[in-house]
């Protein structure tokens, strides 16, 4: 008789965990996407950018160098928006919101110094001409 109630105990806490557990499941997949301008000038850009996103809680991140626009699709559970603009200055890069510290950019490889007009210059000459991108043309592998 008493084994029967403590299996009863038992098996209630354990439907009730379940319970909590899967409603804890459901709350963490509100997800929302955002998106906003970030600076950077290079692939070596993008990559840093989306390795800095590269986090619990982010879903999907991807950086555009032709309009400089990050978005993020993430948990609203586990992150907001200012957190994002805070993971993208860590790494050096300014973002619509928050800019990096000078320390944290002065890490980044001198062909990423977005903040310099001659990088940018020079960045934007090498747009429009894709030699190597006519697929069509090239049969041999
Ligand atoms: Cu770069």
């Amino acid at each position: 008789m008493e084994l029967f109630t403590i299996y009863c105990f038992t098996m209630k806490s354990l439907f009730f965990t379940l319970a909590l557990l899967s409603a804890m499941v459901l709350n963490a997949q509100k997800v929302q996407t955002v998106s906003f301008w970030v600076g950077g000038v290079c692939d070596m850009c993008e990559q840093r950018i989306e390795n800095a996103l590269d986090v619990k809680g982010v879903k999907v991140a991807d950086y555009s160098l032709e309009n400089h626009k990050v978005t993020i699709t993430y948990n609203t559970k586990k992150l907001n928006e200012a957190k994002l603009h805070e993971l993208i200055n860590k790494v050096g890069h300014d973002t619509s919101a928050s800019k990096a510290t000078d320390e944290a950019y002065d890490k980044v490889h001198g062909c990423c110094k977005y903040r310099d007009p001659e990088v940018q210059k020079a960045h934007q000459h090498g747009e429009g001409d894709h030699h190597d991108h006519d697929d069509d043309d090239h049969d041999d592998h």
